[in-house]
């Protein structure tokens, strides 16, 4: 290996030795992968497929090194030869082809499946650019273009022998047939030619590996290229071969709030025809008959981004398969399975009738059908309620409406913790709900507890290892029993410990990296998390300039503190970069001023991804989870936070309610208005944001400093959108109404902290409570009442 770069050793940069080191491990995992696909397809196990335009998958070494079982002698061989390991695993990029939580719940969930020796997939984009990479320049986010497969990427084998053809635009033409049916023919498309990239996803300690398939839009050659060429129109040739590669050229950077473009449009069908193709191909080798296609597949879509599964699954089974509508229902209804993910009205897809019939005239006649059996199903269910159907149709208002179609189309629908699916049972679809009530279900989301705590808090595991043994890696929710140890002197200055030398570590690393100097004797209060107005970032920073004028006005604010927050802000998002913005004037103001000093620190850490995010988790002391009641649909850091033992200041907002539950309402610190006010302010229409600003001195002191822009260059507009949310347009989030039970909830968290042996406890027990936070969990529970899966043993 030594000489893969025709180097020696000495030679070699970090970047090589990296490659080096990860070759080896890749073939290793590939002889495990290959016996892996052959038993699945000889025993003809039932496969799950999970659809899911993002994977934010994070880097790959360290946790394949780890699940082979072999990290530790690895770094001692390397260190033997004087490198060290960590320096290598710094050298992978991120493959951060996600958004954020729903991006990443995907890559936790690949990595349960093959953990846990359940046969399921991933199909996805491979972005040549992932998410972009976030400068903070004068304290503004510049956009940075990510570039992760600039360097070879070792976890990938294109396949072109498995490549397959994906139709845009075009014509529909109808014919019958000898007997009388329809049957139709897409002419004069746009042929893509779609290569899958397959990556491995390794198991735990096991033999199990399972596959994420990603696809790359490439022109197919001989339809156009040489056709233009010979009638020399080279520049024509060569930007309809850009037009195509496109499609899987970058991630678009929204999350949770819809836009209408046509090349997302483009993405969506994309991925879906193609992995849809490759699967009824690889069913085809084992099985003839298509009817028992659901039987043996099963396709579980993330949000309804992948949706279009439904209509050209259809597509397939009438038009290539020859089946007739019923039974084509039929089997597609009991092939796909819906998770929803947000119930905000601007986040749910709407696509044009036009771009849609454009794009795809198949498949929009195809949606059009399933529309209009579905509303002469309602007219037939609701013949005096007319109005009910134009609610509920698909096609509705000139667009097609995903979610509907999704909902239709799947035999499951669920959310992704207990107050959202029964927010979408009782609000969002309750229309659905009253039809299909069987289809509704919940699946609390989880976390990979091997990536956020083995991996990345090897400290906090060795010594839940020594404490209660090393079964709980296994089964998580087996770490119930660290409740017993409260009263365990040992265990909780054991503890509290390893949470000041991950706080050491990490200030270490932010003073090399950002040039910080953080104090890890302080408080480490930290929010990370994609910045979005019902985040509610700013009631955080409301907090911390409330906290510096007490600060300067000589008062004890308790125990030192350090606020840490990170995020990226969608670059069309124009709000939540000004959030941006005020975190660094924040950060600013409170570093210039000498009187701040030992007291409050406040930092915005550039860039956050994955390979940050492994870092902070284990250094946190409080999390942030402070989103408007009813908004946040789950959280997944709020996991994380729980699992590396930081205590939670939050609403109760998506699971944030279950973390309470299962840590103890004495060991969270919860505030703000609860769900059910939320939407009753909402009915009642009788907010005013501005009596709150005027009866509460503390807030006005806050506003004139933000009027006052903070000592920026544009004192008077700098931050005039963020007072103007608050004031002319009456705080849709509610930050002022929570602002007074928020500063209360930190003022219990100063005085919590002050004392060491309760906040240990606290922080203890939180650790205990988070074993049912692990996705193995959430897994089972899908695999069980939605999959049908069964555990798969070599
Ligand atoms: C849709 C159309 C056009 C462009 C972009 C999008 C788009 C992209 C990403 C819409 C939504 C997203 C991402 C949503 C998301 O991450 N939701 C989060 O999902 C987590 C996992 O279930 C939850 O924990 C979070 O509460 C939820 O906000």
């Amino acid at each position: 290996m030594a000489n893969m770069f025709g180097k020696t050793l000495a030679e070699s940069s970090d970047t090589d030795r990296y490659a080096a080191l990860a070759s080896l491990i890749r073939e290793e995992i590939n002889a495990r992968w290959v016996d892996t696909n052959n038993a699945y397809l000889q025993r003809g196990t039932r496969q799950l497929y999970y659809f899911s335009l993002e994977f934010l998958l994070g880097q790959f070494l360290e946790s394949n090194l780890l699940y082979l079982g072999v990290r530790d002698v690895c770094a001692q061989g390397l260190e033997e030869l004087g490198l060290s390991l960590q320096s290598l695993i710094d050298m992978e990029p991120d493959a951060g082809l996600g958004n954020g939580g729903l991006g990443r719940l995907a890559a936790c969930f690949l990595d349960s499946m093959a953990s846990l020796g359940l046969p399921g997939h991933g199909c996805g984009i491979r972005y040549k650019y992932g998410l972009f990479a976030q400068k903070i320049v004068d304290g503004y986010q510049v956009e940075l273009p990510d570039n992760w497969l600039r360097e070879a990427n070792i976890w990938e084998v294109r396949k072109s022998d498995k490549a397959v053809m994906v139709k845009f635009g075009g014509h529909v033409r109808s014919e019958l047939n000898a007997q009388g049916r329809p049957v139709f023919f897409h002419e004069d498309y746009l042929p893509v030619m779609a290569v899958p990239y397959d990556m491995p996803i390794l198991g735990y300690k096991g033999n199990v590996v399972n596959t994420l398939r990603l696809w790359s839009a490439e022109a197919v050659e001989e339809v156009f290229d040489f056709a233009s060429f010979s009638r020399g129109e080279h520049v024509n040739a060569v930007s309809n071969r850009y037009a195509i590669e496109a499609i899987s050229e970058v991630l678009y950077p929204d999350d949770s709030n819809y836009q209408n473009r046509q090349l997302r449009l483009k993405q969506q069908y994309f991925f879906v025809s193609a992995g849809l193709q490759s699967i009824v191909r690889r069913y085809k080798k084992k099985e003839s008959d298509m009817h028992k296609f659901a039987d043996q597949i099963c396709i579980q879509i993330n949000d309804t981004h992948p949706a279009l599964a439904v209509p050209e699954l259809m597509r397939i089974l009438i038009d290539e398969e020859n089946f007739g509508w019923e039974e084509a229902w039929d089997i597609t209804t009991r092939t796909i399975a819906y998770t929803n993910h947000t119930i905000m009205p601007e986040a749910l897809e709407r696509w044009p009738v036009e771009s849609l019939r454009e794009l795809l005239p198949r498949i929009y006649m195809i949606i059009d059908e399933i529309n209009r059996r579905f509303c002469a199903e309602l007219i037939q269910l609701y013949p005096r309620d007319p109005s009910r159907i134009v609610r509920m149709a698909i096609i509705g208002d000139g667009t097609v409406r995903m979610a509907h179609l999704a909902v239709v189309g799947a035999f499951s629908v669920n959310g992704v913790a207990a107050v959202h699916s029964e927010l979408l049972k009782s609000v969002v679809l309750h229309d659905f709900y009253e039809i299909y009530p069987a289809k509704f279900n919940n699946k609390t989301n989880g976390i990979s507890h091997r990536r956020w705590l083995l991996e990345s808090n090897p400290r906090l595991t060795q010594l839940i290892c020594e404490t209660i043994g090393p079964q709980w890696i296994r089964e998580p929710v087996l770490m119930e029993h660290l409740s017993t140890f409260t009263k365990d002197a040992t265990v909780l200055s054991r503890l509290s410990r390893a949470k000041r030398e991950n706080k050491i570590d990490f200030s270490n690393f932010a003073s090399r990296r950002f040039g910080f100097a953080l104090d890890p004797s302080s408080i480490f209060d930290v929010q990370v998390k994609r910045i979005h107005a019902y985040k509610r970032q700013l009631l955080n920073l409301l907090h911390v300039l409330h906290l510096y004028c007490r600060v300067m006005d000589g008062e004890d604010i308790g125990p030192p503190r350090t606020f840490i927050m990170a995020g990226k802000a969608a670059p069309s998002y124009y709000y939540a970069k000004n959030v941006i913005k005020l975190a660094n004037e924040v950060s600013r103001i409170i570093a210039s001023e000498p009187r701040c000093r030992d007291k409050l620190t406040m930092v915005f850490l550039e860039n956050y991804g994955i390979a940050l995010a492994q870092m902070i988790f284990p250094a946190s002391d409080v999390s942030e989870q402070i989103s408007t009641a009813s908004k946040e649909a789950s959280g997944t850091s709020n996991m994380k936070f729980m699992m590396n033992g930081a205590v939670t200041i939050g609403t109760l907002d998506g699971a944030n309610i279950e973390i309470v539950e299962k840590a103890g309402a004495e060991n969270c610190i919860t505030f703000g208005l609860t769900v059910e006010e939320v939407l009753e302010l909402y009915r009642d229409g009788r907010y005013r944001a501005q009596d709150i600003l005027d009866a509460d001195p503390r807030l006005q002191r806050v506003f004139e400093l933000l009027r006052g822009g903070l000592g920026t260059n544009m004192p008077a507009q700098e931050f005039s959108n963020i007072v103007r949310s608050l004031t002319d347009y009456n705080d849709e989030y509610f930050v002022l109404k929570d602002f007074d039970s928020y500063v209360a909830g930190q003022e219990r968290v100063a005085e919590l902290y002050a004392d060491p042996v309760k906040w240990g406890v606290m922080s203890l027990l939180n650790i205990a409570g988070s074993g049912t936070f692990s996705s193995d969990n959430t897994i089972s529970q899908y695999a069980k009442d939605i999959w049908k899966l069964d555990h798969f043993r070599f």
